[in-house]
This record gives structure tokens, sequence and C-alpha cells, in this order.
């Protein structure tokens, strides 16, 4: 098969909801080579995108989400482990999450896989965190990186309250927050003193990436 077929074939798993048929061509992308990052962004994701747009119009339901979010999943677990790392001195650790509230977590696993794949050390808490948990999971696991993700316009004051529990723990100058999801913009970042906001799971890690060099290595001692 083709590699665009193969790609193609992945977002058409995903937007018919067919696990089966994204496990069986995430497999077959990697026997031909294609690159696990393409084949997740260009191929898996891009169908959860088609969905997000069918469900807007009505043209897709709740239940059609599930089995999309549910096959997408199928093949992010076959590529996933191939993605390469990139090299590396020091391994950051990356604390993410969904905010209180907000069981969507599609986006947020697509920004945990492509800051693993930069070389993160990912500590996952989850969706719909405790506030709290996440200056718990910085302290205990010396953060470099607090991503927070929200698709929802009801749970974004949550994000406020993140990023405050950092300065009332008096570590907000010992870790970078990023914060994302549709409704979120840079100038909301500001707002709230997180660090940046980025538009999507590549931009996101690429930034991350970046800003852990400007961290002191002894900050958390
Ligand atoms: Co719901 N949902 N949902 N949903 N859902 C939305 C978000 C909504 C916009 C649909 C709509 O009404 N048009 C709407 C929110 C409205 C609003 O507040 N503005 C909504 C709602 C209301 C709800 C419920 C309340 C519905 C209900 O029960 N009545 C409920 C939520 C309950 C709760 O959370 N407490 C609900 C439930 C669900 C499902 C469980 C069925 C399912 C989620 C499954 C799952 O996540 N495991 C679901 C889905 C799938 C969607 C839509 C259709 C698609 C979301 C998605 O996964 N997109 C969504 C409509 C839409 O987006 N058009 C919708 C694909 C994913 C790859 O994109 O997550 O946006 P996304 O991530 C992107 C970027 O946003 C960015 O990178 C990714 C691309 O690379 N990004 C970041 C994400 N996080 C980032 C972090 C960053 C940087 C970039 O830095 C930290």
């Amino acid at each position: 098969m083709e590699e665009s077929e193969i790609i193609n074939g992945l977002t058409n798993a995903v937007v018919n909801g067919k696990k089966d048929q994204a496990v069986e061509l995430a497999n077959q992308a990697l026997a031909a080579g294609i690159e696990p990052y393409k084949a997740v962004i260009e191929g898996l994701a891009k169908g959860m995108e088609i969905m997000g747009e069918k469900y807007d119009c009505k043209q897709a339901f709740m239940p059609h989400l599930l089995m999309a979010s549910n096959a997408m999943y199928g093949g992010m677990d076959v590529l996933t482990p191939h993605m390469k790392l990139e090299g590396g001195a020091k391994r950051a650790v990356l604390v993410i999450g969904s905010a209180e509230g907000d069981v969507h977590d599609i986006g947020k696993n697509l920004v945990k896989t492509m800051m693993s794949a930069m070389g993160f050390e990912a500590i996952d808490l989850g969706k719909d965190v405790p506030i709290g948990k996440f200056t718990e999971a910085a302290i205990e696991n010396k953060a470099d990186v607090i991503s927070v993700s929200t698709l929802m316009t009801s749970t974004m004051d949550n994000m406020e309250k993140i990023v405050k529990s950092f300065t009332e723990k008096g570590i907000r100058d010992k870790v970078k927050i990023i914060v994302g999801g549709a409704p979120i913009t840079p100038d909301y970042a500001a707002e709230i003193g997180a660090d940046t906001s980025k538009p999507d799971a590549m931009e996101a890690a690429k930034w991350a990436k970046e800003i852990v060099k400007d961290l002191p290595d002894n900050r958390w001692s």
C-alpha cells in the first residue's frame, strides 16, 4: 500500500470508529517505514478533527465520538512506542493533565505523546484533575514543565486557579507553565499568568523543548 493510502486509511478508521482497522493500519505504517509522528498527526488526529467538525454540525453524536476516540487510541498504542526520542543531556520532567471538570483528553494525550517524543519524562495526571494535584506532582517530581489542557469554556477558570496554586506554594519560578486547548489563546495565557499557549500539540512540544534550556538546573535543591 502507498504511504498516502495508509495515512488516509488511518483517518478513515478513526472517522468510522474502527479500532481493529486503526490497529492494523498503524502496524502497516510501521512496516512501510512511515514516521510514527506523521501517522499520528496526519492520520489519526486528522480523523478526530473531522469528527469534531461533524459533531459541531450534528452529523455525528456522542457514541460516534467515543468510538472514534477508541479507534484513535488503538492506533496510538501501536505507534507511540516507536517514536524516536530526541537526544538531550538531561531528561526534563513534564507534569500534564486536563483541568478539573474536563474529561476531554485526546488533545492532552497528543501533547503528552509529542513531548514524550521530544525526550520529556511525562507524569500524566489524567483528566478532570483536582487543582492541587499539579503542585503536588510538580514538587514530588521536581517538574520542569506543567501542561494543562481544557476544551470547555466552563473549565477555563480552573487553569487560572492552577497557575495561582503555584504562586501560593512559592514554586511559580521553578516551572514553566503552558496552557492550551480550543478556547485558549496566548492572550488568555498571559492574563492568567501562564508562560504561553500554543495552538497544537507539535507547537507545544517544540516550545517546551526550547524553554527548559532557560531553567537553572539546581532550582529544586
Ligand atoms: Co465534548 N465538547 N463534551 N466530548 N467534544 C467539545 C469540546 C465542544 C466544543 C463540542 C460542542 O459543543 N461544539 C463542547 C465544549 C463547548 C465549550 O465549552 N465551548 C463539548 C461539550 C459541551 C461536552 C460535554 C459537556 C457534553 C455533554 O455531556 N453534554 C461533555 C463534557 C463533560 C466534561 O468534560 N465534564 C463532553 C464529552 C465528550 C466526549 C466524552 C464524548 C468526547 C471526549 C472523549 C475524550 O476526550 N476521551 C468529546 C469530544 C470528542 C468532543 C469534540 C467533538 C472533539 C474534541 C477532540 O477530541 N478533538 C469537541 C468539539 C470540537 O473540538 N470541535 C467537543 C480532537 C483533538 C485532537 O483536538 O483536544 O482540541 P483538541 O486538541 C488539539 C488542540 O486543542 C491543541 O492540540 C490538539 C491538536 O494537536 N491542544 C493543546 C489541546 N491541548 C493542548 C494543550 C497545549 C497546547 C495545545 O498546551 C498545554
